[in-house]
C-alpha cells in the first residue's frame, strides 16, 4: 500500500472517530433541507392534487385507515331517512367536509349573489360561558347554519357587502383592500340585537398532524404575552375546553386556536357544519326545547368513522417547497426576515418524540407559524372574544403550501374571512403587532415586493 493511501485511510478513520465523539449539537434552520416543509413525510407534488397526498411512509394498515377517512371526508350526507349517508341537518352549513375544504385546500368568499358555502359564522352574545368560552346565542347556538333540509328552516341568511378602498405604494402601483360587512336576515325567530359574528373561511388541511405533534412546551416557550423583551411582538397561547378530557387545554386549531385537537375539531365539524351527531357532540346543533330535534344519544356516525376522518386529516402530507435556490426567492426570504414576518411566522419547528407514531416523531418541519395568538389590529378584528383570544387576536397562519393555493383551488382568498385576494392584500391588512411588517412592505421597491411574493410562492 502506498503511504499516501495509508495516510488518507488514517485521516478518514480519524474524522469518523472524531465525528462520533462530538457532542450533540442543536441543529439550526440552515442545517436542514428546506425543501422538506413537512419533514420526512413531505411529498413532491406541485399539481392540483398537492394537498391530497397521505404521508410517504405510512404502514399498510395506516394507509388503509387514511383511505377510510378520505371516503368519509368526501362523503355527501343527505337527510334521513335514506339508505346511504343519512343524518344531514336539520340545519347545516355544508353537505360534506370536502365541500368547504375544497381539494383539502381553503374555502372562498361567495361571488356576488352566490350563497355562502365555505365561509361560516361563529356567533355569540356578550360574556363567558362556564368554561371561559363564548356564550351561545339563545335559539341559535354557537354557529349560524344558513341552510336546512326540506321541512326545516335555516336559522337565518347572511348578506355580505364589501366596501373598497384603493391605496398606493411610493412607486405609484396601487392595491385595493375590500372590507366586508355582514348582515343577518330572515331569522327563524327574531335575531337578538346583541348578536356578535365571527366570519371564518375554511382553511387548508395539510400538515395538521405535524402541528398537533409539536410539544406544548415548545409552543409555550415562544409566548411573550406582556412583550417583556420589548420587540413589539407578544404571542399568546389560547386555552380552551376539551370536551373529551373535560378540562382546559392549549388550543391549536382554527383561526383563533380555539380547537384543542383534530379529533374534537372533526367531531365539532360533523355536528355544527353538517348536522351529523357523533360520540363527542351527541345532540343536533339546533337541539333546544323549542325544536326538540334528536335529543337521542345514538350518534348518526359511528365512533370509528369519526376517528378515521381525524386520522385522515392527521396524515395529509405537506408538499415540498419549490425554487428555493432562485436568487429572487432567496432575496424574498431575506426580506421576510428583515420585515419581521418571521417573528410570528416562525419558519422551523420540531415535533415531539413519539415512538408509537414514527411518521410524526421528531420531525423538523417548516410550518411558518408559532401557533400563537397575536394582535392583528382593529381592521381585522371581529370584535368578539373567543376564550383567551380578543376580537383583534388571531393565530398566526401556517404558510406552508400557501404558494400552491392557486393551483389547488383556482383562487387565493386569504385571511380568516377570505377578504384578501392576493398576497399583497393579505400583507397590507396586517395591523396591530404586525403593523411594523406591513409598514416595512409599504416602503419596498416593486422589485423587492416581487421578491417577497416569489418567496411566498415558493412555500
Ligand atoms: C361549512 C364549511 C365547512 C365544513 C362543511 C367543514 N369545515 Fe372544517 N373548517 C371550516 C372553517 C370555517 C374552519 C375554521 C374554523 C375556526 O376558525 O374556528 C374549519 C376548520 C377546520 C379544521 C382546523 C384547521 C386548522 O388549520 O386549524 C379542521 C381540522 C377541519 N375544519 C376539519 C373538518 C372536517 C373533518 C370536516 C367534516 C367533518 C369539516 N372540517 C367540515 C369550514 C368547514
Ligand atoms: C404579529 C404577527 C405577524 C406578523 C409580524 C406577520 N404575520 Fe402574517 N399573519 C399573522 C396572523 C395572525 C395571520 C392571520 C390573520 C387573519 O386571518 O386575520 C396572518 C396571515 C398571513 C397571511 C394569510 C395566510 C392565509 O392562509 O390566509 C399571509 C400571506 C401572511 N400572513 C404573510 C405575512 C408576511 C409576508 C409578513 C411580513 C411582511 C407577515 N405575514 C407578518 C401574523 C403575523
Ligand atoms: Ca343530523
Ligand atoms: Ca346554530
Ligand atoms: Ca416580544
Amino acid at each position: 500500500m502506498k503511504s499516501s493511501i495509508k495516510y488518507i485511510i488514517a485521516l478518514v478513520l480519524f474524522v469518523i472517530v472524531a465525528e462520533s465523539c462530538r457532542k450533540p449539537e442543536q441543529l439550526k434552520e440552515e442545517d436542514h433541507n428546506e425543501y422538506l416543509s413537512g419533514g420526512s413525510q413531505t411529498v413532491f407534488d406541485e399539481g392540483a392534487g398537492a394537498f391530497s397526498n397521505s404521508f410517504m411512509g405510512l404502514s399498510p394498515k395506516n394507509e388503509f385507515n387514511h383511505g377510510v377517512g378520505d371516503g368519509i371526508f368526501d362523503r355527501t350526507f343527505v337527510s334521513a331517512p335514506s339508505p346511504v349517508n343519512p343524518g344531514l341537518g336539520p340545519v347545516f352549513n355544508g353537505v360534506s367536509c370536502a365541500s368547504c375544504h375544497v381539494s383539502n385546500g381553503r374555502g372562498h368568499t361567495p361571488a356576488p349573489g352566490e350563497q355562502m358555502i365555505s365561509l361560516l359564522m361563529r356567533i355569540s352574545v356578550l360574556g363567558e360561558n362556564e368554561h371561559g368560552g363564548p356564550v351561545s346565542v339563545p335559539g341559535y347556538g354557537e354557529q349560524l347554519q344558513q341552510r336546512a333540509i326540506v321541512g326545516a328552516q335555516p336559522e337565518a341568511s347572511v348578506d355580505i357587502q364589501y366596501s373598497y378602498q384603493t391605496y398606493s405604494f411610493p412607486d405609484g402601483e396601487t392595491y385595493e383592500l375590500r372590507t366586508p360587512s355582514y348582515t343577518l336576515q330572515n331569522g327563524y325567530i327574531p335575531i337578538p340585537s346583541d348578536i356578535m359574528l365571527s366570519p371564518r373561511i375554511a382553511p387548508p388541511m395539510i400538515g395538521l398532524g405535524l402541528l398537533e405533534a409539536i410539544a406544548e412546551e415548545d409552543i409555550l416557550a415562544r409566548q411573550d404575552v406582556e412583550d417583556v423583551d420589548g420587540d413589539g411582538f407578544s404571542g399568546k397561547a389560547n386555552y380552551v375546553w376539551d370536551v373529551v378530557k373535560q378540562k382546559k387545554v392549549i388550543g391549536r386549531f382554527g383561526w383563533k386556536a380555539a380547537a384543542p385537537n383534530l379529533l374534537e375539531q372533526a367531531g365539532f365539524a360533523f355536528s355544527e357544519d353538517i348536522g351529523i351527531t357523533n360520540f363527542i357532540f351527541k345532540k343536533e346543533s339546533n337541539y333546544n326545547p323549542l325544536q326538540g330535534n334528536n335529543s337521542s344519544d345514538t350518534p348518526e356516525l359511528s365512533d370509528s368513522l369519526v376517528h378515521a376522518v381525524a386520522f385522515y386529516i392527521k396524515t395529509l402530507a405537506v408538499p415540498a417547497r419549490r425554487n428555493i435556490d432562485d436568487p429572487e426567492v432567496k432575496k424574498g426570504k431575506e426580506i421576510f426576515k428583515v420585515a419581521k414576518c418571521s417573528k410570528c411566522h416562525v419558519p422551523m419547528s420540531k415535533t415531539a418524540v413519539n415512538v408509537a407514531f414514527p411518521e410524526l416523531s421528531n420531525q423538523t418541519i417548516f410550518p411558518y407559524s408559532d401557533l400563537l395568538l397575536h394582535n392583528m389590529g382593529s381592521g381585522l378584528s371581529d370584535g368578539r372574544k373567543d376564550n383567551l383570544a380578543e376580537g383583534y387576536e388571531w393565530r398566526t397562519r401556517p404558510l406552508w403550501g400557501i404558494g400552491l393555493t392557486k393551483k389547488v383551488n383556482g383562487y387565493t382568498h386569504f385571511l380568516h374571512d377570505g377578504r384578501a385576494r392576493n398576497f399583497i392584500e393579505a400583507i397590507m391588512w396586517h395591523g396591530g403587532e404586525a403593523a411594523q411588517s406591513s409598514g416595512y412592505v409599504s416602503q419596498l421597491s416593486k422589485a423587492d415586493r416581487n421578491s417577497l411574493i416569489k418567496f411566498l410562492e415558493s412555500l
